[in-house]
């Protein structure tokens, strides 16, 4: 077995060790938080003196502790590693305790007395927007004119959505272990997605240069978002403790701290307004979007901003205005979750799409179709990029195809008026998702392969595996390049030391921007050695095969060598087996200020299908099928990226169905933790589950023609929430909106009510 399935499989048999796994030092200390227990008040006063008696205690910092700048903001600087006046949500770091055991931690956390101030904290979004409480300012884009655009629609309707936030539920809850060196440098393990920011936002609150922190992640139980920015605090906050201490802290959340202290998706309240003609065409499209971004900015600009350009998903729309509110709440920071917000506008769309079959009484897939976005017209979006290669009508076609679509219909129909409390509904949903970071610079990556004497080869590049195959792909990426068998190469940890200034692996380009940098690394080391080769062996280099490890001729059979004993020839004659190389994203651009550019280098398109059954007694449902038609490219591995498939629409099935965060009055999170909030079982995978891989693609954007993969199919998942608001609408065609998460409360909330 090769070390990339190696590592897949001792991940999925749970073998892979996660930073609470490593053999720590025998000095290791306990890192702990003290956190508020208030969402909002005034800190009147700390007294840790009983705290410091107990024994074991080596440590308790304040704000006041922190040798350099108290600020953990990955874009903005409002996020304090430790809280000074004012305690802003409930779970928030106000002393840190570094112990010899976590009861010693625990038992010092809980002699802390510290008094607070209490004061009203903002919980409610629409109040937050009516204070203007907006931690930068909100973003617009205007297309077209929608006013005139209502005017000539033959139906204009209104309404509100709320969506419901996400919790991660990452296997690994975040956690580092922060070693102190004799040199004055420091070595961080950590799970995160971004060790560069770790290493950065440690380097601030340290006050110490970059170059003497040592990031190294190894692969990660997850992240899904979570770790990109999040991730930094248990790095500052154990590094902070070992430098006070000047011994290792280790300091992992257990699942209700991770729970409690991290943010989630954003939760949004949206209002549109869409005009659309007899034929189901929808010809304007207004909206204002509420993001509950909770008490600090985070990366809220970026998802906002890509939510702002996925409100179209994947239908031409002449006329769109939409006005996009960051709104504060005392409530932990919400943070990117795959999809970064497109989920949410896409979800707002294809409600509307929903809405149109039922105001026209065009089926819902027909609908859909007669709206996605065209080859040659009606094919800019509404910031202006063109949809170029578009084969959304192709994947239309082939999905309508293979899940016998009109038949099925007629089914549903069928059964529907035989059964008086159980109803089945059907929705198709696409998908178009952007491929890029709308963060321009950040579409960049670096690698560096070794070769050793023996021919085995060393990889070193700056993504994070964290379960999505991404080293897996570096290395068959590698193999092939090189003509190498997998066997003989090895991917390494992510180490800031190796690879400077990466960005976080995310917005689903960890393959593309990594494995770009290493197929360059690689054709570089390549070249120089074919070189070598060809000179060594007198035969041209066109005629030079690298293959599986060995050296040939294409003309002469007697030319023939093991890769091994070629390189160690090169090392002799004093050839370098060693290179580095850099990867942008080439030709992409996106101006902030009138939301206008080219922001993807391409999109990742696909379409899905599902049928359920709602028992209107109970307001339980099943997922009877599910067909999702999804283009990978020439994918680099098949299985990872069906994999990717099935785990990023089960992911949204929970975010629609059944995940739901419950605050009580005070912003206290009640559901932190597996027994109050339900993420999707084994039993909620759709009773017949068809993902095919669209072969039929002629234009290939990704590393070695593959497609991103790791977000786009979350979208999927929308078409069981839509599914279930068609069977509602067979129970009761006057029923009131589906917000999301439909749970069973809220199915039946809609199915029994009638809008006056
Ligand atoms: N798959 C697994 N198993 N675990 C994860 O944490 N994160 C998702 C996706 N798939 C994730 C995953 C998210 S949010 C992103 S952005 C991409 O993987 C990141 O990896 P990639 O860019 O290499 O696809
Ligand atoms: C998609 C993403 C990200 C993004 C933009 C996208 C993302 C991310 C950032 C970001 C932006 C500004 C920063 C920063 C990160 O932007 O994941 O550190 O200063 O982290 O379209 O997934
Ligand atoms: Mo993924 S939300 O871009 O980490």
């Amino acid at each position: 077995m090769d070390q990339a399935t190696k590592r897949i499989a001792a991940h999925f048999t749970g073998q892979t060790r996660f930073v609470d796994d490593i053999d720590k030092p025998a000095n290791t200390l306990f890192g702990y938080i003290v956190k508020s227990e208030i969402a909002y008040g005034k800190i009147e006063s700390i007294n840790i003196k009983q705290a410091k008696t107990v024994e074991g205690v080596c440590a308790i910092l304040s704000w006041r502790d922190i040798p350099g700048k108290n600020s953990m903001g990955a874009v903005f600087d409002d996020e304090p590693v430790l809280a000074e006046d004012y305690v802003e949500f409930i779970g928030q770091a106000v002393l840190l305790i570094a112990a010899e055991s976590k009861k010693a931690a625990v038992e010092a956390a809980s002699r802390v007395e510290i008094v607070i101030k209490e004061m009203n904290p903002l919980l409610d979004i629409e109040e937050s927007f009516a204070k203007k409480r907006f931690p930068f300012d909100p973003l617009h884009i205007v297309s077209g004119d929608v006013n005139s655009g209502f005017k000539n629609s033959d139906f204009v309707i209104e309404g509100e959505l709320n969506i419901g936030g996400q919790e991660h539920f990452y296997l690994e809850t975040n956690g580092a272990i922060s070693i102190p060196k004799a040199d004055g440098t420091l070595l961080v393990y950590s799970s995160t997605q971004n060790p560069s920011e770790n290493q950065l936002i440690i380097s601030h609150a340290l006050n110490i240069e970059s170059s003497k922190i040592e990031v190294v992640t190894d692969v990660i139980g997850g992240g899904f978002g979570g770790k990109e920015t999040q991730s930094n605090w248990c790095a500052v906050w154990s590094s902070l403790l070992a430098v006070n201490c000047n011994r290792p802290v280790s300091m992992v959340l257990d699942r209700r701290e991770d729970m409690l202290i991290t943010g989630k998706r954003h939760p949004v309240k949206v209002n549109y307004k869409a005009g659309f003609n007899k034929n189901g065409r929808i010809n304007s499209y207004s909206s204002r979007f509420l993001f509950d971004v909770g008490f600090s900015a985070d990366l809220s600009r970026s998802i906002i901003e890509r939510a702002l350009l996925h409100l179209d998903n994947s239908y031409y729309i002449p006329a769109v205005k939409s006005d996009l509110y960051p709104c504060q709440t005392n409530r932990s920071s919400n943070t990117a979750f795959r999809g970064f917000g497109a989920p949410q506008a896409i979800a707002v769309i294809e409600y509307i799409m929903d809405e149109i079959s039922g105001k026209t009484g065009i089926d819902q897939a027909e609908v859909r179709r007669r709206n996605l976005y065209g080859k040659r017209v009606r094919n800019r979006a509404p910031y202006g990029q063109m949809i170029k290669d578009n084969i959304l009508g192709d994947l239309y076609s082939e999905l309508m195809d293979s899940s016998d679509y009109r038949e099925r219909v007629k089914q549903i129909k069928e059964f529907n008026s035989r059964s008086q409390w159980k109803k089945r509904g059907i929705s198709v949903v696409p998908v178009k998702f952007g491929i890029s970071f709308t963060t321009t610079f950040l579409n960049q990556g670096a690698a560096l392969v070794n070769l050793y004497k023996d021919g085995s080869l060393a990889l070193h590049q700056g993504g994070v595996e964290m379960g999505q195959g991404l080293y897996d792909k570096i290395i068959e990426i590698a193999s092939r390049e090189f003509g190498i068998v997998k066997e003989a190469v090895r991917i390494c940890s992510t180490n800031t030391m190796v690879i400077p200034n990466t960005s976080a692996t995310a917005a689903s380009t960890g393959s593309d921007i990594n494995g770009h940098a290493i197929k360059l690394a690689i054709d570089s080391l390549k070249e120089r050695l074919t070189a070598f080769a060809s000179n060594l062996y007198g035969i041209d280099i066109a005629d030079l095969v690298w293959e599986n490890s060995t050296v040939y001729s294409r003309k002469k059979a007697d030319v023939r060598h093991p890769l091994p004993e070629l390189i160690q020839k090169a090392y002799l004659a004093r050839v370098s087996l060693s290179e580095q190389a850099y990867y942008k994203t080439p030709g992409i651009h996106f101006d902030r200020e009138i939301s206008r550019g080219e922001p993807f280098y391409y999109y990742v398109c696909g379409i899905s299908m599902s049928e359920v059954e709602v028992d209107f007694l109970t307001g339980s449902h099943t997922v009877q099928r599910t067909d999702i038609v999804h283009d990978a490219g020439e994918s680099i591995d098949p299985l990872i990226d069906k994999g990717q498939i099935e785990g990023a629409f089960i992911q949204c099935l929970g975010w629609t169905t059944m995940e739901e965060l419950i605050y009580n009055d005070k912003g206290l999170l009640l559901t932190a933790g597996p027994d109050s909030y339900k993420i999707p079982g084994i039993a909620d995978i759709p009773k017949e589950f068809r993902i095919s891989l669209y072969k039929y693609n002629p234009f290939k954007d990704g590393i070695l023609k593959s497609r991103a993969v790791g977000e786009p199919p979350f979208i999927y998942g929308l078409s069981v929430w839509l599914a279930i608001k068609q069977a509602i609408c067979s129970f009761n065609s006057g029923h009131l909106p589906l917000d999301l998460p439909a749970t069973k409360e809220r199915i039946l909330n809609s199915a029994y009510s009638y809008e006056e």
